[in-house]
């Protein structure tokens, strides 16, 4: 017989990495490195990010003060940097998709586990500020309670432990090298979610790789499926961004015959580093000629491999010219799906206009066209 999508594993309960996987931490963690090394008289390049993330607040302090040389021990570095740290933690986002994954489980019945790498003084202090999750919980643990911290499998083998579960009957959600690798050991099946941009190569060890935690198909580990689709579409809360029309890579019509309407990311870097990769939809306003119904896709274009995360909108509909320096507005209110890499131009132009049909219909929706009077679109 032939199954679409075999269940892969009966998992009873889902174990959850909190920062990089629920919490969007890494701009945080850059900001404080920032300040902190500057005092030492150091610039912070960002090049460490990826040796840090997953790691034991010990191991990652570390590896920052021998590569940086700082003059000081790593316990040192860790007491200065503590105290700017708790005072961004009331900053510190929750991922797109964590609320939704938290409630859904929470709603199912299904036992989750948080188990994160940070003391658990700084999770618990880190969990207050998003509403619901504490109690959401079965387990909480801290690395500092247990005896070394990911990638030791200890933390997971105290979470089933606690579950009076066996191991392999748990799914561990991990952002990071460190927390795979713990997972894999500890035998309990694991869904990477690469925190850092363009890694996925790197985590062959994991029994799924995904973009975000909105392409998550808990149907696949035999877990109640999410309900929140609808027709391809899954709605997300609205968010917004606008500017003047750039010039792009100046291939989107030329080699796709499929225009895009580039925004300057410059001054947008915080809200293109909140939104996963992935192709979304909506409404797009332009000042002097109307609202459109828009999709776009938002990344690095696996196909081309930029070396810039950008936002590509395609507004469907036909425009007789050029529309460059005019203020364009965009109200962003659903999600497709990942960006993929495609094995022929074809192939890719074949995706982006089922994604055009897809959002054209769901558009109609009353879900999503009641954004079309949002005052955003209208107000440049
Ligand atoms: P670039 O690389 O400069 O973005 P494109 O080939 O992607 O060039 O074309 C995008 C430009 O085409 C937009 O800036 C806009 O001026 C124009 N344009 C015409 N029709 C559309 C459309 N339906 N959607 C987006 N842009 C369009
Ligand atoms: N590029 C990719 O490499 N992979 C994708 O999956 C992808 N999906 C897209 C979906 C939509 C709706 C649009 C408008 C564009 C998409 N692109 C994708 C980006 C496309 O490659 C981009 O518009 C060109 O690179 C123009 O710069
Ligand atoms: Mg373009």
């Amino acid at each position: 017989m032939c199954v679409a999508n075999p269940i892969r594993k009966l998992i009873k309960c889902v174990i959850l990495d909190l920062d990089g996987t629920l919490l969007n931490t890494d701009g945080i963690v850059c900001n404080v490195l920032k300040v902190s090394l500057g005092k030492y008289g150091k610039e912070w390049d960002g090049r460490e990010t990826l040796k840090i993330v997953g790691k034991t607040p010990f191991e990652a302090a570390e590896a920052v003060v021998q590569d940086y040389g700082l003059p000081c021990s790593p316990i040192e570095f860790i007491s200065e940097i503590s105290p700017l740290f708790s005072h961004q933690w009331c900053n510190i986002k929750a991922l797109p998709g964590a609320n939704r994954l938290i409630k859904h489980l929470k709603s199912n019945g299904v036992p989750m586990v948080l188990a994160s790498n940070s003391p658990r003084e700084s999770v618990d202090a880190k969990i207050s500020f998003h509403h619901g999750w504490k109690d959401s919980f079965h387990v909480i643990i801290g690395g500092d309670e247990v005896r070394t911290g990911k990638p030791s499998p200890d933390i997971f083998f105290e979470a089933a432990r606690r579950l009076r579960v066996e191991p392999s009957s748990c799914l561990v959600i991990e952002d990071s090298l460190p927390g795979v690798t713990a997972g894999k050991t500890a035998e309990m099946e694991v869904v990477a979610v690469p925190s850092l941009p363009k890694q996925s190569h790197l985590f062959t060890a994991a029994d799924e790789v995904i973009n975000s935690l909105l392409d998550l198909q808990l149907e696949k580990w035999g877990l109640p499926p999410f309900t929140d689709w609808v027709d391809g579409t899954l709605p997300v809360d609205p968010w917004y961004i606008g500017g003047p029309v750039i010039k792009g890579f100046g291939r989107g019509s030329k080699v796709l015959g499929i225009p895009t309407a580039n925004l300057s990311t410059k001054d947008y870097s915080d809200l293109l580093s909140e939104h996963p990769a992935g192709v979304y939809f909506g409404w797009a306003g332009l000042s002097a000629r109307g609202v459109f119904k828009m999709v776009m896709s938002i990344g690095w274009n696996p196909y081309f491999s930029n070396k810039e995360k950008t936002i590509e909108p395609w507004l469907l509909h036909e425009f007789t010219e050029d529309f460059y320096g005019e203020e364009l507005r965009l109200v962003i209110v659903g999600y497709i799906r990942p960006e993929e890499n495609f094995p022929s131009l074809e192939s890719l132009i074949a995706k982006i206009h089922e994604d055009r049909i897809v959002s054209e219909r769901a558009l109609d929706l009353p879900m999503y066209s009641s954004h079309k009077n949002d005052s955003y679109l209208r107000s440049s």
